[in-house]
């Protein structure tokens, strides 16, 4: 398809960018970090969201560059708010399974955070549930390096998959993020509340934090508040949104 042949050459010609959407701590609303989300700026298409090539490069092998560019444009970024004196926050990157399954991941990123002069809080990384649970020994060997380093882990879109509970406890994450389906009807559905309690205090038992994503209208905020989680993101604070717009959050609210 003629994305492909395009995607090849996104990241070299700077087409691709990443946006940031703040997550805020339930108990005084102020932002904790930032999830770094890609977007790729077609030079005729305009901004395609994620979901429409990250597939596409994870199939014909773009994903390693491409993951590659995340990892270090995140890390540019947090030494440059370093370097303004805004607020010490981190930037949460997202990785594939298939990034993940590369051996020399934990060694990419401690040369991208040496690159930096990034201290290793500044960075963390999000894993789906599914990617950690399909290939678990890739994962747990690659994680327990990246924990190693003094970087955070964590497992995204949780209860989409299917965790072993046994496992999930040996793996190194030190939060679990809610995933949006749950967060929908949270406030209105028993169900999908008690679904919310359950991974809230499961997490704690763990001793892992809580982040619930799209969280969208103040009564799903309440709600999850009312349930001990600990953090949100989604568009009741704000969308992911360029750079400067972030920072100027950051000095706000930060
Ligand atoms: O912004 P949007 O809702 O379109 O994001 C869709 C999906 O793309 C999300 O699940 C998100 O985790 C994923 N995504 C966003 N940025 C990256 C990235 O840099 N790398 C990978 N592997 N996935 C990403
Ligand atoms: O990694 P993940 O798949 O969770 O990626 C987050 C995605 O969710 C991004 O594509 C982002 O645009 C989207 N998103 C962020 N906040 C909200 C929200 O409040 N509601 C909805 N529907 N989507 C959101
Ligand atoms: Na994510
Ligand atoms: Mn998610």
């Amino acid at each position: 398809r003629r994305l492909e042949g395009d995607l090849r050459r996104a990241a070299g010609r700077g087409e691709l960018v990443l946006h940031y959407q703040p997550i805020v701590a339930v108990k005084d609303r102020r932002i904790v970090g930032f999830e770094a989300l890609v977007r790729w700026n077609h030079p005729t298409d305009g901004m395609i969201p994620p979901g429409q090539f990250i597939p596409l490069a994870e199939e014909n092998g773009m994903i390693g560059p491409i993951g590659e560019w995340v990892l270090a444009e995140a890390c540019r970024q947090a030494r440059s708010w370093i370097d303004d004196g805004l607020p010490v926050v981190p930037i949460a990157v997202n990785l594939s399974a298939v990034q993940m399954r590369r051996h020399d991941l934990a060694l990419l990123v401690r040369r991208l955070m040496t690159e930096a002069r990034l201290p290793p809080g500044r960075l963390e990384l999000e894993l789906t549930e599914t990617a950690m649970m399909e290939d678990a020994v890739a994962a747990s060997r690659v994680l327990a390096d990246i924990k190693a380093m003094g970087m955070e882990l964590a497992v995204d879109d949780f209860g989409t998959g299917y965790s072993s509970l046994g496992r999930l406890k040996r793996f190194p994450v030190c939060k679990l993020k809610i995933d949006r389906s749950f967060v929908a009807d949270v406030a209105e559905n028993d169900s999908d509340r008690a679904i919310a309690r359950a991974i809230i205090s499961l997490a704690h038992a763990l001793e892992l934090k809580v982040v619930a994503e799209g969280v969208e209208t103040e009564a799903q905020f309440q709600t999850l508040a009312a349930e001990q989680c600990d953090c949100v993101q989604g568009f009741l604070f704000s969308p992911a949104v360029p750079a400067p717009q972030a920072a100027d959050m950051l000095r706000k609210g930060g």
